[in-house]
């Protein structure tokens, strides 16, 4: 017998409808979103997500270049779903740490990252304080909002997020409450890299970090617009420059011989008020040690130069500055000056303009007095940048935090390439404009 066509008729709308809510979903999130909370005391940005069975909060130090997530696991590392890395498993291997087939060290406690023998083993590091323990490859849940760009999304799951297990002594130096690092870097472990493989998304992400410790800014990762609540969206505003690879991992003495998982860029001189500032250009490439060149660091509060860069930065800066007062220097840094003359802008106070001159013909990155100056009391005020000393120097220019706050970045592990926009504060904007995703 025929159905009657009415029936027929929604057979087929209802037919329809489900199928378009099934691709919706299938098509996944677009965007994940964590929020950057700065710690006021450590100078640290801060992120949370959530891990384990049952899920907890785990706080974390947002590590650029780092390459990993690592969590202490030595203590109170509770979860039915944590699963090692096995030795010699596809995992162990993205993880580069195929030559590391070793039973763990004696001193580290059997139980989470200590599980097998052999067992994948690795150096979780903390970059804030340089020290390194050995740890396991492991795996668990974890959970990060996403959004569709405009709003907030469901909660997704990541079931097998890989992390480096490491010890209790390593979280010393990290701020209150932070139990490991949130590694965004050039590995195929890494925050966006993971995430990208799990669901799908574009190798890419977007970077803001506020200036100020009572404001959120925010990591995004996936394909842009990274839109603001503005009718504009990062397209309109940024400048790409190239990243480049370090071939030589110069931060954790026991991974010679990998590539760095940091982030450089190819700046070719500073100008200063417009003016190139006299320096040795050799020091701004990478020599075959990979030593030298330019990288952006969340783990440095403050850019850190070379010492004969920064010798020259703060002559030409200075000079640069000539209706202000100079007072003494306050540590770390060593330029200082009373502000009752400094004027102030939308962009912070009214000092000369420091351009970070990239390799592309035409193409500079602009810090403004926001960016290039620190308030240490009332009436003084410092440039923000730090002298790294002759002898111990590695990368000449490293970038620090206070110099990208307010700034979008986009990090574009595929085309490789880096996109900023400068201070955000000329267009009267904030990373803070991103809350309505990190929060609400
Ligand atoms: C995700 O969003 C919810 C609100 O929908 C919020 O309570 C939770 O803290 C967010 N999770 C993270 C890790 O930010
Ligand atoms: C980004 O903003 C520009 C200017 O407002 C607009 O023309 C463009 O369509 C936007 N792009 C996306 C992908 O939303
Ligand atoms: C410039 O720096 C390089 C690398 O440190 C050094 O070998 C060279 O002597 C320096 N040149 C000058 C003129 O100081
Ligand atoms: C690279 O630069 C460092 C620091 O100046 C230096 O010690 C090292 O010898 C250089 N390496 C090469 C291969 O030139
Ligand atoms: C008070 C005053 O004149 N301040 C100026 C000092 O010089 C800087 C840099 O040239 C100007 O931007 C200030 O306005």
């Amino acid at each position: 017998m025929a159905f009657p066509s009415s029936l027929l008729f929604s057979l087929l709308c209802l037919f329809l409808y489900t199928s378009s809510s099934l691709a919706k979903t299938k098509s996944g999130p677009k965007q994940l979103v964590l929020p950057i909370y700065k710690d006021a005391s450590t100078l640290q940005y801060l992120t949370q997500i959530k891990q384990r069975t049952p899920l907890v909060p785990v706080h974390l130090t947002i590590d650029l270049g780092g390459r990993s997530l690592w969590t202490d696991c030595e203590h109170g590392y509770i979860s039915t779903s944590i699963q090692p890395g096995g030795c010699g498993t596809t995992q162990c291997r993205l993880a580069q740490a195929s030559k590391e087939c070793e039973p763990c060290q004696p001193t580290f406690p059997v139980g989470p990252g200590c599980t097998n023998s052999p067992t994948c083993w690795r150096f979780p590091q903390n970059t804030v304080t340089r020290s390194a323990s050995g740890g396991e490859l492991a795996s668990d849940i974890i959970t990060i909002n996403s959004t569709d760009g405009k709003s907030r999304g469901d909660v997704v799951i990541v079931p097998q997020f890989l992390f480096f297990c490491g010890l209790t002594t390593i979280v010393d130096g990290l701020a209150k409450g932070v139990t490991g690092m949130a590694g965004l870097g050039r590995t195929k472990i890494s925050f966006p890299v993971q995430l990208a493989s799990a669901l799908k998304l574009k190798r890419k992400f977007a970077l803001c970090l506020s200036s100020s410790a009572t404001s959120n800014g925010v990591v995004i990762f996936g394909e842009g617009p990274y839109n603001f609540p503005t009718n504009s969206n990062d397209s309109t505003f940024l400048t790409y420059t190239s990243l480049i690879l370090n071939k030589v991992n110069t931060e954790v003495r026991v991974l010679r011989g990998e590539a760095s998982a940091e982030y450089f860029i190819g700046v070719k001189s500073i100008r200063i008020n417009n003016k190139p500032v006299k320096l040795n250009t050799t020091l701004l490439q990478i020599n075959s040690s990979g030593y030298g060149g330019t990288k952006i660091s969340t783990v440095n509060p403050y850019t850190v130069l070379e010492t004969s860069i920064y010798n020259a930065v703060i002559k030409a800066f200075v000079s640069e500055l000539k209706n202000v007062t100079r007072v003494p220097a306050v540590a770390p840094f060593g330029a200082c000056f009373s502000s009752k003359n400094i004027g102030s802008t939308r962009v912070g106070p009214a000092v000369p303009t420091i351009d970070l001159v990239m390799e592309e013909s035409g193409v500079f990155w602009r810090m403004f007095g926001a960016n290039s100056m620190v308030r240490v009391t009332k009436n003084v005020m410092c440039l923000g940048f730090v002298d790294g000393g002759e002898a111990t120097f590695i990368t000449s220019i490293v970038i620090g935090g206070h110099q990208v706050e307010e700034n979008l970045l986009t990090f574009d592990l595929d085309k490789s390439r880096l996109g900023f926009s400068s201070s955000l504060l000329l267009r009267q904007i904030t990373c803070e404009n991103y809350r309505v995703l990190a929060h609400a």
